[in-house]
């Protein structure tokens, strides 16, 4: 090009290197990516480049200056708007956004107090390339377009554009390199943005959703044998001395909103968190597992819901709840209902948050008890809504009413990021560190100890408990990997990728009294595993169902667990963020040792995800289960499916 096209086209340089480096700025100041050496660094710096070479580069086309700027600006503010939006996301869930979501908008208003305590002042930064362009664009001058000929013109762009695609190659193979079978394993967002960027993920997202649509359309019945061939090899007999243990009872099971297991049997500055629940824990009528793991998604308790209900994984990079409320499920609810339970979901939130009252349905739920249902006092809301205490009060005054044998879910509250909490709920003092999400998380935890321990008092007042079987679980982390630091003060430690995923720990305890069952078990389990053991539990066969969980007294119980992410937990080995650790002492080991379960992995979310983006229960006729099972066929809407009250 002549001086004259350099000059001419000076502002679209320094738009693309502002953005550029912008984004480089951005991924190091806000998300916490682990960079092992110079190349991944090198990659990471790259990536956003061939995008915005292409983007940018349309501004080549548009002939009047004028008009060019205003593009040229147009593209920095919508770059710069992914990158905080991401940004602010990933503060909360440590994760990219994706596409679904965002169509999510009935969520944002509940959201926004936590997406307003997740914004500082210092995130005017996203913007600098904005600025520097807009400056640029007044000072520099205004070259006529006359000065460079048609040829050159068109020249010009060609070498643009063959220069530009052969950086996206030089990307891609670079990434390839460094992250074999990167786009095929994708349920690993990080990977991807670290290798291929931000803004091309977000292309690559848009090319998934759109493929994941087209699946259910061009589904059909075949691919639902091989997965119900792998479901039926995997199914883990009962144990017999556990099987029908608590049969006929009324089923309790309690979702402990965002409690990890790291506070159980734990102090923090001398005071206990968990007082109830440790002494539960020992409880001679309590099995209590400490090596249980949470495996949701984006989804988060809305994701822990469906796992106990499906025994599957949830989607890949969105809420299932929203995205496939639509398909067909062989539910626990409905496996209940089917024996006999009146089934119900108790949970003071709109019921239309995180799609609950279309899914519900979905799930074959007979009731749910949503806000409405609950009288709410001037002192018993705090945060994201009705306190924990009131709630489970209201709620047991409620049950004493229910259709028995009755099968309830019931969702807490109080124990929800930003971890908020009225003074006269403090318990034990709040904790001191960077964090103030970690510094509150201890007293709303002690807050939620306090509001079960109440609610064990009321089912036995109210003669609920003896005949009633009460399983309580995390539905998933509290403290994202955005607290490691403070983390890592109160654990008094570096916090590793492998401390990360052992931070996954969610507490389940299943409670039966009067069994006399009582023990600390310190087997593998995983959310998935809850669905097949309590139904063998209540003495309800589950043989013959699509689910990858299994029974967890089973004597066949295999203990592998598999994060929703790609991370997964063996009895010897743990493999998180690329690296392969001893599950005992969390050294490092060599990547061989993990290597030989990646196909198993895939396999797995890989079969999960195809069964729910291709809505292929709606094929499934139920031989394996006799009269018990529900006959689904082929993808009518069964008409069976009660309402939910109004
Ligand atoms: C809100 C509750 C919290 O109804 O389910 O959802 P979460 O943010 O934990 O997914
Ligand atoms: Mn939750």
């Amino acid at each position: 090009m002549k001086q004259s096209n350099w000059k001419k086209h000076s502002v679209l340089i320094i738009a693309i290197i502002a953005t550029w480096l912008t984004t480089y700025f951005s991924y190091l100041m806000s998300f916490n990516l682990k960079i092992d050496n110079v190349v991944q660094q090198f990659i990471l710096f790259l990536n956003p480049l061939s995008f915005l070479l292409f983007v940018y580069g349309v501004a080549l086309f548009i002939k009047t200056p004028k008009r060019r700027n205003v593009y040229i600006l147009s593209v920095s503010v919508i770059t710069s708007i992914i990158m905080f939006a991401n940004a602010v996301f990933y503060r909360f869930f440590s994760d990219f956004i994706t596409l679904p979501l965002l169509f999510q908008t009935s969520n944002f208003k509940d959201l926004s107090g936590s997406a307003f305590a997740n914004m500082n002042f210092t995130d005017l930064f996203f913007f600098t390339d904005v600025v520097i362009i807009y400056i640029a664009m007044k000072w520099l001058p205004t070259v006529s377009e006359q000065q460079v000929t048609k040829r050159q013109h068109t020249l010009g762009r060609k070498l643009y554009f063959v220069v530009s695609a052969t950086i996206l190659m030089f990307n891609l193979g670079l990434a390839e390199a460094e992250r074999p079978q990167l786009l095929s394993r994708s349920f690993d967002r990080e990977l991807l943005v670290k290798n291929i960027g931000a803004y091309n993920y977000h292309l690559y997202d848009v090319f998934l959703q759109s493929k994941s649509h087209a699946q259910r359309v061009l589904a059909d019945g075949s691919e639902l044998v091989e997965i119900q061939n792998y479901a039926n090899a995997k199914y883990a007999e009962p144990n017999e001395e556990m099987f029908g243990l608590a049969k006929d009872r009324n089923v309790i099971l309690i979702t402990l909103e965002s409690l990890q297991t790291f506070v159980m049997n734990n102090t923090m500055d001398g005071h206990v968190i968990t007082p109830f629940l440790n002494e539960l824990s020992q409880d001679k009528d309590t099995i209590y597992f400490p090596n249980f793991y949470h495996q949701t998604g984006l989804g988060k308790t809305s994701d822990s819901e469906f796992i106990v209900e499906n025994s599957l994984y949830p989607r890949n990079g969105s809420a299932v709840f929203f995205t496939h409320s639509g398909n067909k499920y062989q539910s626990l609810s409905s496996r209940l209902g089917e024996n006999g339970y009146a089934t119900s979901v108790m949970h003071a939130n709109n019921r239309s948050f995180w799609n609950r009252d279309i899914m519900y349905r979905a799930l074959d739920i007979d009731q749910f008890y949503d806000v409405a249902s609950y009288d709410i006092g001037e002192n018993d809301a705090v945060n994201w809504g009705m306190k924990d205490i009131p709630f489970l009060e209201q709620s047991a005054e409620m049950m004493q009413h229910f259709q028995q044998p009755f099968a309830t879910r019931m969702i807490l509250l109080t124990n929800h990021h930003p971890f908020t909490l009225d003074e006269e709920d403090m318990y034990i003092p709040k904790y001191t560190s960077n964090s103030r999400t970690l510094n509150n998380y201890f007293q709303t935890v002690r807050y939620m100890d306090e509001a079960v321990k109440l609610f064990f008092e009321d089912l036995k007042e109210k003669g609920l408990y003896d005949n009633s079987i009460i399983v309580m679980y995390g539905d998933h982390y509290g403290i994202s990997e955005n607290h490691n630091k403070a983390m890592g003060m109160y654990l008094d430690k570096e916090i590793t990728p492998y401390d990360n995923a052992m931070l996954q720990k969610v507490p389940l305890f299943i409670h039966i009294p009067g069994s006399n069952k009582g023990e600390v078990r310190e087997q593998l389990g995983g959310q998935l595993d809850i669905r097949p053991t309590l139904l063998h539990l209540l003495g309800i066969e589950s043989r013959g169902d699509i689910q990858f969980g299994q029974d967890l007294f089973s004597e066949d119980y295999d203990p592998f667990v598999i994060f929703r992410d790609g991370r997964f937990v063996t009895p010897e080995y743990v493999y998180a963020h690329e690296i392969c650790y001893d599950t005992e002492t969390g050294e490092e080991v060599d990547i061989a040792n993990c290597e030989t379960s990646f196909d198993r992995v895939s396999e797995e979310l890989d079969y999960s995800e195809r069964l729910i983006n291709g809505d292929l229960l709606r094929f499934k006729t139920d031989q394996s289960n006799g009269e018990n099972g529900p006959t689904l066929q082929d993808g009518k809407p069964n008409p069976e499916i009660r309402s939910l009250p109004q």
